[in-house]
Order: structure tokens, then C-alpha cells, then sequence
């Protein structure tokens, strides 16, 4: 046994030497399995090429196997020490008696218990592909099995240790079919996370060098899956067949094709001014409380519904960009702005009878982000006056004319991250905020962690001053005085704060795991006073900031409170000055049940949360908004288009009683939706 262990090591060392260069860094060997390792493998080398073949070091740590460091299964380097307490614990459920039995039955059977803790969390069912049992051959699960069995000696003896340094193999063809249907896939489902060039942020990174040594089977996996930490389950979400998924597997492994730019000559040529301003009402066309409209996103229809918060009457359905993700209200709140994921702008104008398109423009390829101009003050009245459009691909912004949508400015976020400096090729604009204290917008430039205020006094001239803030910045609101911005730089755990009177870094708070606050929800905690709060995407938290530095300085731009929630997964929070409650979603939770449960908070003991249920049979409950008046809450059911009687509804709440008011019924995928009057008013 001795010998086998000291052969074993040396082995491993070789491999380890052969593979040198720091942590991180990747080496390009021969594909295993390909036919250019046709000897047969033995040993340390059978066991590094089955464990790369299936998969195993993009979710396990295992001594000993270059780039085996993945977070999402349990560490087995020591799995072999466990695993006799573990069958005798009670708690096991599977077959096994013996470790080697165990160890089989995971590998061929891997649903059959599910161990207790991961590192990321709580161990996902489903992850593991059973097909590894079948895509290894029965001697190669024996080796990761003998090699597992001796690993806590190795370790123990300092014989092996854990590596960063990956193997790299030969990239998976496709066919010239099966790149252009990848590439409009990643383009449509996954750029928004990963980015176009794939350099991560809300996701984390797929260029080659991190997905080749991963390998198309546990790829594969993730994307059908999904994970804890908010990677959606493609594959079970019905989006994706298992097939769609391997080619999906496979392009992930070959480098991402460089997509173009759009110049503002290209952009003016987009324009369309459907209805000059002179030909457009010069008052209200219509006896309905416009102010109280929603205006709601119907994600794969390319629509938006604009639907009266009164009477729940759908009072114009109109087309839009592709998968629409965002709308502004104009700071007179008559006009709607809706910008497309295809970076497609429309210009709706609510005043007449029926709601309908006046200007077209396209910005962009990839946009998520579109606000106005609302200052009015002594530097100028700029109510309704221009528009900007934030941009993923090509990375800039837009600024327009407010009225006609003609583009007259574009500026690239293309720079150096705030940190050390690094040349980013893709800062991507996430949020866009408009001032109420001087005639500037907050834009959030993600990558580089910079927060820009752009001045649209002179908007051919924009003067930028830039904040260096935290890297990855993505969603953000006010807080209740509008004085201070709040702004989740998700990937890095934490929240930017800046003073838009004194224009710079008020703080950097710590939060949970990946942020996502949408625009917030502010409200008064009966222990800490003002605070501002947030919950997350991989964790089962909600976090409040307090926001009041001159009333309750001990608490300013510190998380003073954490109230847990029944899981992770949550987009949206929200609440009204009116309001005794704070609403969270769990839209990506990968419990289905979850995904469509709704909680509330009660301001009065925010401990805990007062009340959670599941709102729908069907589909994921996602986002909220308040009416007019703050006394009815609009959640959405995000269902699927291609299933009739599921493609989704919205759900009126009663805020006071939280009972069910009425249910807008058979809308495609409605999403976010904008109550007119609170977005003007930044209310949440
Ligand atoms: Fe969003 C806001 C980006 C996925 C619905 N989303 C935002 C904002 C950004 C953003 C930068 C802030 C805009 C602003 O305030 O100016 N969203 C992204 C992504 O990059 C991400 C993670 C992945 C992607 O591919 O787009 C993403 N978002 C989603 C969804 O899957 C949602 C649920 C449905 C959809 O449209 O695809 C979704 N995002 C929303 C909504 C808002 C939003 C409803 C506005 C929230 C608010 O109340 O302001």
C-alpha cells in the first residue's frame, strides 16, 4: 500500500511540475481522451484524464488534480474520511456499506444522497449528471475511486495539494449552424451575466481558459441545472433542450466571437420620429388617471402593456425592443421610455387616448438601461428635455433628444478599472440614475467600478466627473431624502453610496452574497431610524443600511440589520412610504415553489419575516410595484409564452391586508412593471 501511495505522489508531482507557472495560470496539453493520447493510461494519469472527462473539477476540490478547485459540489479531498461517519450517521440515505461502495454510488447514482454541506451552501440536487456513470468507463470511475480512497494520506503527507492550474484541452468543434445558434443564444440568454465578450461580472467568467478545463459534461450540467448562487436551470426551465445544452457546452469552450460596433451615424439612421412633437396632444387625451398607469414589461412578447392601476383594463399593448427590460417616466411623467435588450428605444406618449410609439431609436445591441432628465432649478429647467441610454455592447452611453429620441451624443465607457488600473475592452453601463439636486445622471459602469456623474448642461460637452467605487456595479435607487445614491456592486458583496449634493463617496458597505436590490426600499426601522435595504441573489438575506447620517450617525452606511429570509434567488424588494410592509421576491431560487413565494417584512419587528406564501401554481413571482397611492401592491407571474393558460399574470395585493385584490390574467411574460407616478417620484 505504501508503495502505491509514494507512486501515486510522484506521479502527481510530475503532473503538477509539468503543469508550472502561479495560481491561476492555464497549460495547454493534449486533450484526454482525444487520439493523440492513444497509449493507454495508467495510474495518476488515468485518474487526472477521467476525473477532466467528467467533469468533476468545475464543481470539486481534489488534491492532487490540476484546476480541480470548483465551489459547488462538497471538497473531496478528504470525502474518504467522511464518508464512514456519514453511512453510519442515520441521516444517509443511499445503498452503500463501505466507502469504496459509497464512492460508486455517487459517481453512478449521484442523486441517490445528497451531502449535506457545500461550500457555497446547502448541496443542489440534480447537478451531478448521471451520465457521468455512463460517459466513464468502469475503470476509470474505479481509479477516481482508488485515488479518492488514499487522497487524505497524500494530502496529509504534503505528497499532493490543491491546484489552480488547469489543464487545457482542444476546443469542441461545431458546425458553422450550430456557432450562429450558440451565439444568438449567449447573445439573447446569457451576455447579460457573463458579457458579450465573456468576461464575467453578474456571472462569473467563460472564456476558454476557465471553461476548457471544465469540460463540455459539467458545463453541460450548470446550464441545464442551473445553481445556488442564481444561475437560472436553462435545461429544467424548458428554454433549452439537452441537446441545445451540449452545443451551448461546446461553444462556451471556443473564444468569443468579436461582435460590432454602432456608430452614431448608424444610430441616426435608426431614428424614426413616428409623430413630430407639433402633432402630438397638447393636453391629456384621456378622462383616465394617467399618472396612475403601469407600464408593464411583457419580457418575450418585445411588448409593453399599459394598463390602468385603477380599473386593471389594459389600455394599449404596444410593440417594443426585444425582451424589454426596463422603463423611465419623462420627470412630467407623460412620456414612457422603454429600452429593449437589443438596445432598441421607444418613445411611448401617454397622453393620448390610446398610448402609442412617437420616436424609435437604436442605441445599442445590448442595453439595459435608459433614464431623463428631471432637474429643475437655477441652473435650468431640463424637465422632459433629453434622454440617455446606458449600453452592454457596444459599451457607452447614449444621450437624446428627450422629446424626439434623435441621437446627439455617444460616449464610451471603454477605460481602466478603478482598482489597479487593468484596460477593460467591455465596461459595460449598468444602472442610470437622474439627479434631483443638479442636472446630472449617475452612471454605473460595471466592470471598471467607476460611478460617472454626467452634467447634460452642455450635452455635445458633457462634463463626467468619476467616482472610483467597487468593481462590478449594477442595480441602485435613492435613498428617502434623494440626496444619497445606493448602488450594488453585486460580485463584490457589497453596496456604493454616493452623495449627489457634494458629488462624491459617501461609503462602501459590506452586504451578503451578490446584492440585487433593484431600486431598494427605504423605510424607518423602529431600532436604527432611516435605512435603505437590499436583498440578495446568493443569499437568503435581506440587508438594511442606514441612510440617516446626520439623525442617527452610528447607523449611517452601516448594514445594521439582516432579517432571513426562507431562501435565496431574490431580484426584487419593495415598499411605500405608506406602507407597513417591505415585499421580497425569490425569483431564482432553484425550488420552484420558491421561485413563485412572495414574503413580507413588517416594518414594526423586521426581525423576521410576518408572512410568506406561495402566490401562483406556476411560473416565478418577480418584481414589484405600488399603485399611485401606495395602497396596492402589482407582483408579476413570469410564466412561459409557449404555454397557454401559463404565459403569466400580474397579482394585486390589498397593502393593508394583503389579501388578493385582482388578478390580471394571460399576459405573456410580464416582468417589471412601472407604476408612472412612482417612477417620476423615485417612490420604493
Ligand atoms: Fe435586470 C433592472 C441588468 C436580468 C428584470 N437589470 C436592471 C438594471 C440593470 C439590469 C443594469 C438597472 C437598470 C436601471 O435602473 O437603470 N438584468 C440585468 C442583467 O445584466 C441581468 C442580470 C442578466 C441579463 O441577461 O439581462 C438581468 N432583469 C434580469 C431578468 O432576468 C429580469 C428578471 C427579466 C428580464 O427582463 O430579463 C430582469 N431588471 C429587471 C427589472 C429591472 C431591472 C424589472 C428594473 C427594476 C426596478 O424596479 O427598477
Amino acid at each position: 500500500m505504501k508503495n502505491i501511495k509514494l507512486w501515486l505522489a510522484v506521479i502527481i508531482l510530475v503532473l503538477l511540475a509539468a503543469a508550472c507557472g502561479k495560481a491561476g495560470d492555464v497549460t495547454e496539453t493534449t486533450a484526454p481522451g482525444s487520439s493523440d493520447t492513444a497509449p493507454a493510461l495508467s495510474g495518476t494519469d488515468l485518474v487526472a484524464s477521467a476525473i477532466q472527462k467528467g467533469g468533476c473539477s468545475a464543481c470539486h476540490v481534489i488534491a492532487g488534480i490540476p484546476g480541480a478547485v470548483g465551489k459547488l459540489g462538497p471538497d473531496l479531498s478528504n470525502i474518504s474520511e467522511v464518508i464512514p461517519e456519514r453511512i453510519d450517521s442515520g441521516v444517509y440515505t443511499g445503498d452503500a456499506k463501505t466507502t469504496e461502495e459509497y464512492l460508486h454510488e455517487a459517481i453512478t447514482d449521484p442523486d441517490s444522497y445528497i451531502a449535506p454541506e457545500c461550500p457555497d451552501g446547502t448541496c443542489q440536487s440534480g447537478l451531478m449528471p448521471v451520465s457521468i456513470g455512463t460517459t466513464l468507463s468502469s475503470e476509470e470511475i474505479q481509479a477516481i475511486i482508488d485515488y479518492l480512497v488514499e487522497l487524505p494520506e497524500l494530502v496529509a503527507s504534503g505528497a499532493v495539494e490543491v491546484s489552480s492550474e488547469a489543464i487545457l484541452g482542444e476546443a469542441p468543434t461545431l458546425t458553422d449552424e450550430e456557432f450562429a445558434w450558440s451565439k444568438q443564444t449567449f447573445f439573447e440568454r446569457c451576455a447579460g451575466c457573463h458579457g458579450t465578450l465573456r468576461k464575467g461580472a453578474t456571472g462569473p467568467a467563460l472564456t476558454p481558459d476557465v471553461t476548457l478545463p471544465k469540460g463540455t459534461l459539467a458545463l453541460s450540467s450548470i446550464i441545464f441545472n442551473g445553481t445556488t448562487g442564481g444561475m437560472p436551470d436553462w435545461g429544467k426551465q424548458g428554454f433549452l433542450t439537452q441537446e441545445q445544452t451540449d452545443i451551448m457546452a461546446k461553444y462556451l469552450q471556443n473564444e468569443p466571437p468579436a461582435p460590432p460596433e454602432l456608430s452614431l451615424g448608424q444610430m441616426q439612421e435608426s431614428w424614426q420620429l413616428v409623430t413630430p412633437v407639433d402633432q402630438r396632444p397638447t393636453e391629456p387625451q384621456t378622462t383616465r388617471d394617467w399618472e396612475n398607469y403601469f407600464i408593464v414589461t411583457l419580457r418575450d412578447a418585445g411588448q409593453v402593456a399599459i394598463i390602468d392601476g385603477d380599473t386593471f383594463e389594459i389600455v394599449s399593448t404596444v410593440d417594443s425592443g426585444y425582451a424589454v427590460h426596463i422603463t423611465r417616466m419623462s420627470a412630467t411623467g407623460r412620456y414612457a421610455y422603454v429600452i429593449g435588450r437589443d438596445g432598441r428605444l421607444a418613445l411611448i406618449d401617454l397622453w393620448m387616448e390610446t398610448p402609442a410609439v412617437v420616436a424609435r431609436v437604436q442605441t445599442c445591441y445590448d442595453a439595459r438601461s435608459v433614464e431623463v432628465s428631471k432637474y429643475n432649478g437655477p441652473e435650468g429647467d431640463f424637465t422632459d428635455k433629453y434622454a440617455i441610454s446606458g449600453c452592454y455592447w457596444p459599451p457607452h452611453f447614449v444621450i437624446l433628444d428627450g422629446q424626439t429620441l434623435e441621437p446627439m451624443k455617444v460616449v464610451s465607457t471603454r477605460s481602466y478599472t478603478y482598482d489597479t488600473g487593468e484596460y477593460h475592452p467591455e465596461p459595460r453601463v449598468a444602472s442610470i440614475l437622474a439627479s434631483h439636486y443638479k442636472p446630472e445622471w449617475v452612471v454605473n459602469v460595471k466592470e471598471t467600478g467607476q460611478i460617472w456623474l454626467v452634467n447634460y448642461t452642455d450635452p455635445i460637452n458633457p462634463t463626467i466627473k468619476m467616482i472610483n467605487a467597487e468593481l462590478f456595479l449594477h442595480d441602485g435607487g435613492l435613498d428617502s431624502t434623494k440626496r444619497y445614491f445606493m448602488v450594488a456592486a453585486n460580485q463584490s458583496n457589497r453596496i456604493a453610496v454616493v452623495d449627489l449634493k457634494e458629488d462624491k463617496l459617501a461609503a462602501i458597505v459590506d452586504v451578503g452574497k451578490v446584492p440585487h436590490p433593484g431600486r431598494g426600499a427605504n423605510w424607518i426601522d423602529p431600532e436604527f431610524g432611516p435605512v435603505w435595504s437590499t436583498s440578495h441573489l446568493g443569499e437568503a438575506a435581506l440587508v438594511s443600511i442606514g441612510t440617516d447620517p446626520e439623525g442617527h450617525p452610528d447607523s449611517a452606511w452601516k448594514a445594521v440589520r439582516v432579517t432571513e429570509l426562507p431562501g435565496a434567488g431574490s431580484l426584487f424588494i419593495k415598499t411605500h412610504p405608506n406602507s407597513q410592509w417591505i415585499w421580497m421576491d425569490m425569483t431564482l431560487n432553484p425550488d420552484p415553489i420558491l421561485a413563485r413565494t412572495i414574503c413580507v417584512v413588517a416594518k414594526a419587528d423586521p426581525a423576521r419575516t410576518y408572512k410568506c406564501w406561495e402566490a401562483a401554481t406556476f411560473g416565478r413571482t418577480v418584481h414589484f410595484e405600488y399603485n399611485k397611492d401606495g395602497t396596492q401592491v402589482w407582483v408579476s407571474v413570469w410564466g412561459d409564452a409557449s404555454k397557454p393558460g401559463e404565459t403569466g399574470e400580474i397579482i394585486v395585493y390589498d397593502d393593508a391586508t394583503l389579501e388578493e385584490v385582482a388578478r390580471i390574467k394571460d399576459l405573456v411574460t410580464p416582468t417589471g412593471k412601472f407604476n408612472v407616478y412612482n417612477t417620476v417620484n423615485d417612490i420604493y
